[in-house]
């Protein structure tokens, strides 16, 4: 079976899993510091979405941030990132404003990206070269648009940090307004759809931002570090996603500033 086709069945069964799942009861545990929460559904749906490609691909190859293809350090053949769950605290909080987010990538170049909202059952895919979608409604290109009548998103948390914390600042008070949504995949849909001008994030691990930049690629948008160098698809980065003048726009405000340039230095160039 083509892969798009396969991926947005398996999506949509993933979603399902996830519903009916949630419903029963599930651990919460935290990782490296206690903001940063991983589940029992989380672990579980991870392996739901990694059994089933491994099924019906034995030689693709597959990376989650649960724990799958930690051994993976090159791009050759076919590779799936898999998000089983994106914004597990609005999960864990929420129970909605969660995403399942995968892209698919071949010999390292994009092949398809898919964020299924997952209590609202709606699906956010593009093929590369072929459009993205929302659901069945074909997306127009996003225009272009200038920061200080744009929404855009980001996390207030970078904008209180001491050296990086400037630069964000700049921005939240230039621009219009800002969100803060919690899901770096519904946040990169969203810019894909419009619903915002542009999201911003300092540190993101693939499996957060393969999808979505491969559905924002397809509605002429841009996606790029914050100083506007371009991602390798194994590490970790900044991300930078927008229309194409608003991004232009925003990456001056990072690459103009000594002390965020070498803060960014730090915590960059990691393999996922
Ligand atoms: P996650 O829910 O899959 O962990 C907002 O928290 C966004 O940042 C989410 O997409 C979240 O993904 C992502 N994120 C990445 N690293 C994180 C971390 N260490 N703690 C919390 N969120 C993180
Ligand atoms: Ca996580
Ligand atoms: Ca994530
Ligand atoms: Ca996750």
């Amino acid at each position: 079976m083509e892969i798009y086709d396969f991926g947005q069945r398996l999506i949509r069964e993933a979603g399902e899993f996830v519903r009916l799942r949630m419903q029963q009861d599930f651990s919460v545990d935290s990782k490296m510091n206690p903001n940063d929460l991983v589940t029992d559904v989380d672990r579980e749906t991870e392996t739901f979405i990694y059994d089933r490609i491994h099924e019906m691909y034995p030689d693709h190859h597959i990376v989650g941030e649960e724990g799958h293809g930690t051994d993976i350090d090159d791009v050759s053949g076919v590779l799936w990132i898999v998000d089983p769950i994106d914004g597990t605290l609005n999960f864990v909080h929420q129970m909605q404003n969660f995403a399942i987010s995968i892209g698919v990538f071949i010999d390292g170049k994009p092949k398809c990206g898919l964020i299924l909202d997952v209590m609202n059952d709606t699906l956010y895919r593009a093929e590369a070269g072929r459009g993205a979608y929302k659901e069945d409604v074909r997306l127009d290109p996003i225009d272009d648009t200038e920061l200080a009548t744009s929404l855009i998103s980001l996390n207030p948390n970078w904008v209180i940090k001491d050296k990086i914390g400037p630069a964000f600042g700049k921005i939240v008070k230039d621009a219009r307004s800002t969100r803060s949504y919690g899901s770096a995949a519904l946040d990169m849909a969203y810019t894909a759809t419009g619903v915002v001008s542009a999201t911003l994030f300092f540190r993101l691990h693939p499996w957060d931002y393969a999808a979505g930049m491969i559905i924002i690629d397809e509605v002429g948008g841009k996606t790029t570090n914050l100083l506007g160098e371009e991602i390798n698809i194994l590490y970790k980065d900044s991300v930078l996603s927008a229309n194409q003048a608003l991004h232009s726009e925003l990456v001056e405000y990072f690459s103009d500033d000594a002390a965020f340039i070498e803060a960014h230095r730090h915590v960059h160039g990691e393999k996922k």
